[in-house]
């Protein structure tokens, strides 16, 4: 990337709507935009203040002929997105008019942006760090409410603030062990030797909270993989089409309905849920149900969360036996179906393996119990944790938090056995290291491109 050039691209949806905008940047960008601006007012892009707005037309300079009408809106550096001059044409949202504008700019020499190049851009010249520029794209593909607080969040510094805390006190006791190193006689100001243990213990308990959000933030952002499995026939396709409020998936009285995994998205009290129905689990001889059977066993181990279904109207059968005892409890929630009929399970072989009060009751058909089911997945994922604080919801995030936890853990339990100054300064610095990598002042160009390249163009 060379940043003394100006860029451009389309910033929003390719395809027809009712504006299109272009978004121009550099140091260019004023010349580059009143190359091919006219305007009745004769006003210069260049002179007018700082986020004003014009009505004029792009114009191909050598013809005159007109590609669009316009309004630009004009931004200077450092007052910007991206910290540089900055140039929004808005035109009309129809693919022609736009290309038209753009290709007058290319034709100028302006260059096309790369992908995330404006939030790059706005990373190296400080206007936001690494994890704010991350909170751009959680803000954009925010799948529900809550989780576009969390982004919003991360977008404000949230999270970035917590990390410039966590690396301050390290900073400290940084600075007094390497003093104590080069000044072995001297009376430090500030900190005591006891401080050092107190203040690697407290950033060691700020870490461990930090990372415990993570499953909570991660589903926030990212949704929860949930799989309804059970049975052939005992309501799992019911209870998707019940959950989500209309009729998706298919479902008929013929068991082995399901052959082929149905994805649909919920939003569960602003927790996004993506609801996989699944082929029931049976031993068959059918080849396509086979496959479907065998996906499902696949699926399980990808699943956040897992929903299994019981047939109440039938006994308890050897395939729900064994269902029971392959998924992971943690992550698992038994639903009887079909408490609208008469009962014939027999439930003390069900509280044989999951505790009575995990066991969820309801008719899918007929909507009963459904409630508690939303109510009995929100708290698995959000549990009953307050929303304040921070929450990590970006793998990235997570290792490089863990990778810090690491390294100030060997810190202080080195400092405690009494290792030598120079080796807990090493730990410390280590753990500077990867906190500065969620901000991003120590990260390398080659992954900061990496991380970019997954923005949107124009963004
Ligand atoms: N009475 C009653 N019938 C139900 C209930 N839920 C589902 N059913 C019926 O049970 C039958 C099977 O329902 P499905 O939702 O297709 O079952 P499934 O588990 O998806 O079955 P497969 O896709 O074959 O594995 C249908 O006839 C449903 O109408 C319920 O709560 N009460
Ligand atoms: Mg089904």
């Amino acid at each position: 990337m060379n940043r003394e050039d100006t860029i451009a691209a389309l910033a929003t949806p390719p395809g027809i709507g009712a504006l299109g905008i272009i978004r121009v940047s550099g140091s260019g960008s004023h010349e580059q935009v009143g190359r091919i601006f006219k305007n009745p007012g004769k006003k210069r892009i260049k002179e007018m203040k700082g986020y004003t707005a014009a009505y004029g037309h792009i114009v191909e300079p050598g013809s005159g002929s007109v590609a669009d009408e316009v309004v630009v809106l004009v931004m200077h550096a450092p007052n910007s997105y991206t910290g540089e001059n900055m140039v929004e044409i808005i035109g009309h949202g129809g693919p022609v008019p736009l290309k038209s504008i753009l290709d007058l700019l290319l034709d100028g020499g302006v260059r096309l942006a790369e992908p995330g190049e404006f939030t790059r851009r706005a990373f190296f010249n400080g206007k936001m760090d690494l994890a704010q520029a991350e909170a751009v794209v959680d803000v954009i593909e925010a799948k529900t409410k809550q989780g576009l607080r969390l982004a919003l969040d991360h977008l404000g510094g949230s999270l970035s603030r917590f990390i410039r805390e966590s690396s301050d006190r390290l900073w400290e006791v940084l600075a007094y062990c390497e003093a104590s190193i080069d000044f072995p006689e001297d009376e430090l100001d500030g900190m005591s030797l006891e401080d050092v243990a107190s203040y690697l213990n407290q950033v060691e308990s700020d870490l461990e909270e930090a990372l415990a959000t993570y499953s909570r933030g991660r589903a926030l952002r990212e949704g929860v993989r949930t799989t309804i499995i059970g049975r052939p026939n005992v309501g799992k396709s019911t209870l998707l089409n019940a959950l989500l409020g209309e009729e998706r998936a298919l479902v008929t009285s013929v068991p082995g309905t399901t052959r082929d995994s149905v994805e649909e998205i919920i939003n569960l009290d602003g927790i996004p849920l993506r609801l996989i129905d699944t082929a029931g689990l049976r031993e068959t001889e059918d080849e396509v149900e086979k496959l479907g059977v065998d996906r499902t066993l696949k699926l399980l181990e990808r699943s956040d969360l897992i929903l299994a279904v019981l047939d109440s109207t039938t006994g308890f059968t050897v395939e729900d036996e064994k269902m029971l005892a392959t998924i992971p409890p943690e992550k698992s929630l038994v639903i009887v179906n079909k408490i609208d009929l008469e009962e014939k399970i027999d439930l003390s072989r069900v509280k044989g393996h999951f505790p009575e009060e995990e066991i969820l009751f309801i008719s899918a058909r007929e909507g009963q119990g459904l409630g508690n089911v939303r109510e009995a997945i929100r708290k698995r994922i959000i549990g009953t944790a307050d929303k304040e604080g921070i929450w990590v919801s970006n793998l990235r995030h997570e290792r490089a938090l863990k990778d810090a936890l690491k390294s100030v853990k060997a810190a202080r339990e080195g400092w405690q056995q009494g290792i030598t100054m120079d080796l807990v300064v090493v730990d410390i610095r280590g753990a500077l290291h990867h906190l500065g990598q969620i901000t991003g002042e120590t990260i390398s160009q080659d992954i900061s491109r990496e991380i970019f390249s997954r923005f949107c163009i124009g963004k």
